[in-house]
């Protein structure tokens, strides 16, 4: 399902307005980084079709799956071979890309800024004219917190023309317990309409000292959300060490942070009492151990790449590459990575099938925009 270009420059532009999660602070999560004593991900090269894709030690050994295809999934038997170029490159440090009618593209800078790129990959100014004056905020995460972690945040509208919008929990132990609590807004999924206000068949709308809005929660740092081929969220979250997951997050379900989860906080303790399951939470989907620190999604249709029609691509900040899981049954059949040896900030399918990329160079400040394509 490929939305118009128009409405996904209209998706860019709600980032920007409706969420200030959306002006990324320069801090940094651990697990943004290569944490100390964690490896990143093999990339593919060293296991075969049909064997899982990650060999490296788990960071948690002693935690088990509850089901046999919750990690590492092998490989497809059929993987394309792919290569690479530089589409754009010395952009400012970007957040993610949206395509235009025109073929050129409207990117989002981490500093609050829109640029256009043109499909020759030519950067223009950032983009001051001709923008909305009249700015009103319909949806604001609380309470704040002055804090530099874990803000989240993606929005994806629903096929109904609502908006999801994923916040993350501020990971800062005296606050992230809120990812539980239904009066606050750290560590949700919410469903909005246009107005900011929650749809009548939001799960909490009749439920008193909840947030409306809320759709599920217990989660902790959602960059990743996308709809699938039926129209249904999904969500990949940083998880602690050994914890990242991919969930369906369904209407007023707790998917656990931080009382269950997999994982161990970056000191190598258990979180919480390391309980990794429970009756009253969800499970994810799948979850990643190590973890390969996931950026943005998108859900794969194109002519390009057969072999990942209706695959999910997962940008890989530590593991600098493309994440992608087949799903079948609403589980992980398989996975594969296609390394790119950048951190991958998002990702995109263009409209001919072909797949950008925005890569991250922090030290630098800078991104580059990549498009991937069949290697023949
Ligand atoms: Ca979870």
């Amino acid at each position: 399902m490929h939305r118009n270009s128009l409405l996904a420059a209209t998706f860019l532009s709600a980032a920007l307005i409706a969420s200030p999660a959306l002006a990324q602070d320069e801090g940094t999560s651990p697990e943004e980084e290569v944490a100390e004593g964690s490896v990143a991900p093999d990339e593919g090269e060293e296991a075969a079709a049909g064997q899982p894709v990650e060999t490296a030690e788990p960071n948690a050994p002693d935690q088990e799956p509850a089901f046999a295809e919750q990690t590492r999934a092998p490989q497809p038997e059929a993987m394309p071979a792919t290569t690479y170029e530089v589409i754009a490159e010395e952009l400012p440090h970007l957040w993610s890309l949206a395509f235009l009618p025109d073929g050129g593209m409207l990117v989002t800078a981490k500093n609050g800024a829109f640029h256009y790129v043109s499909a020759e990959g030519e950067v223009g100014e950032a983009i001051t004219e001709g923008v909305p004056e009249d700015v009103e905020v319909i949806f604001q995460q609380e309470p704040s917190y002055d804090g530099t972690m874990h803000f989240g945040s993606r929005l994806v509208f629903s096929p109904e023309g609502d908006l999801y919008v994923t916040v993350g929990e501020r990971s800062d132990a005296e606050v992230r317990d809120q990812a539980q609590d239904l009066s606050s807004g750290l560590g949700k999924v919410f469903r909005i309409d246009v107005n900011g206000e929650a749809p009548s068949d939001n799960p909490f709308v009749d439920q008193e000292d909840a947030l409306p809005q809320i759709w599920s929660y217990g989660h902790r740092n959602m960059q990743s959300a996308a709809l699938d081929g039926q129209g249904r969220l999904w969500t990949v979250e940083h998880g602690p060490r050994g914890g990242d997951e991919l969930n369906r997050p369904e209407p007023g379900l707790n998917y656990g942070w931080p009382n269950v989860t997999y994982g161990l906080e970056y000191d190598g303790d258990t979180v919480g009492q390391g309980v990794t399951q429970s009756e009253d939470t969800e499970q994810p989907v799948y979850y990643w151990d190590p973890s390969f620190a996931p950026s943005g999604m998108a859900y794969y249709e194109g002519e390009e790449f057969p072999e990942w029609q209706g695959a999910f691509l997962i940008g890989g900040l530590v593991s600098t590459g493309l994440v992608i899981v087949h799903i079948e049954d609403d589980l992980v059949a398989y996975e594969e990575r296609v390394p790119l040896e950048r951190r991958v900030r998002d990702v995109r399918v263009a409209p001919d099938g072909s797949v950008y990329v925005v890569t991250e160079d922090r030290e630098a400040g800078t991104s580059e925009i990549l498009r991937i394509t069949r290697d023949s």
